[in-house]
């Protein structure tokens, strides 16, 4: 038995208590599976904690749909990280998704995330889907004009992520979109990782012509309260009317129809951080 704590800040943290810990060491980072009593498997990065069995339906939901069902008709998806495979389940669930590409920098995370975590990852050999494996920064460079919905599910800013909360990655992110094309990005913790929070928001609303901030639960996540940033160039993310069919057979245990119409109503301390009122 260990107890395992992934440090939210230097004066606080989260504890873990595992009965199991198996590590791997990838070419970019330290891989932990831990075998938990709360939280089901836990997946670690680098000593951050990035998916459990018991709480990754509520960030995946919450990261995939609302761009999702946003998008006129989305087709073509790209996933940048992810390589847990719980942002391509949930896409999948849309019957208008034509290709997903998934670009991973790390294969090792998909291959533990096959291995370990089967109910995350099962969608990952899906016909449907590509998995490229490559620096999503680099992998846009070759991509312009293509996609309907770009979801950045990195991990947090720091060492290979750092560069997708920046201003040149959001750039390139809008030439990859295509006509109507919608991005979201998980942007960290307004509570405990407020400088992130700020910065990602900031660096997005320079680029994108509409910018929306959303919030979700994350009980593993710092704080336990997570943000994620949707935006689009051409598309008013705040008024579309969209067909209540799309949301019937998502099959969610989060996001529903309902959350989705108030989606943006943030409480007033999220305002007053960004500076919107
Ligand atoms: N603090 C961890 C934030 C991680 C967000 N992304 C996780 C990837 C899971 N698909």
């Amino acid at each position: 038995m260990v107890w395992f704590t992934e440090y939210w800040t230097e004066n606080i943290g989260l504890t873990i208590r595992a009965k199991e810990v198996k590590r791997i060491k990838s070419k970019y980072q330290e891989i932990l599976v831990l075998d938990t009593y709360e939280f089901g498997k836990v997946l670690v990065l680098d000593g951050l904690v990035q998916t459990t069995e018991k709480d990754e339906f509520m960030y995946h939901e919450m990261l995939v749909h609302p761009a999702m069902v946003t998008h006129k008709k989305p087709e073509r998806v790209l996933i940048i990280g992810g390589g847990d495979g719980g942002s391509v389940k949930e896409t999948l669930k849309h019957t208008a998704v034509e290709e997903v590409h998934l670009c991973e920098i790390d294969e090792e995370v998909i291959i533990v995330a096959e291995k370990y975590f089967p109910t995350i990852s099962g969608k990952l050999r899906d016909p449907t889907v590509k998995i490229i494996i490559e620096d999503g920064n680099k992998y846009l460079d070759e991509k312009k004009d293509y996609y309907d919905v770009i979801i950045i599910d990195s991990s947090d800013p720091i060492s290979e992520s750092e560069v997708l909360f920046q201003v040149d990655f959001y750039q390139k992110v809008k030439e990859s979109l295509r006509k109507g094309g919608i991005m979201v990005a998980q942007t960290e913790s307004p509570v405990l990782q407020q400088d992130y929070f700020k910065k990602a928001v900031s660096n997005i609303k320079s680029v994108f012509q509409y910018t929306g901030v959303y919030l979700g639960a994350v009980p593993s996540y710092p704080s336990g309260l997570w943000s994620y940033t949707m935006a689009s160039n051409d598309v008013d993310i705040f008024n579309v009317d969209v067909n209540r069919d799309r949301f019937k057979d998502l099959n969610t245990e989060y996001f529903s129809d309902k959350l989705y119409s108030c989606l943006f109503d943030n409480p007033v301390f999220i305002k007053k951080i960004l500076g919107e009122v």
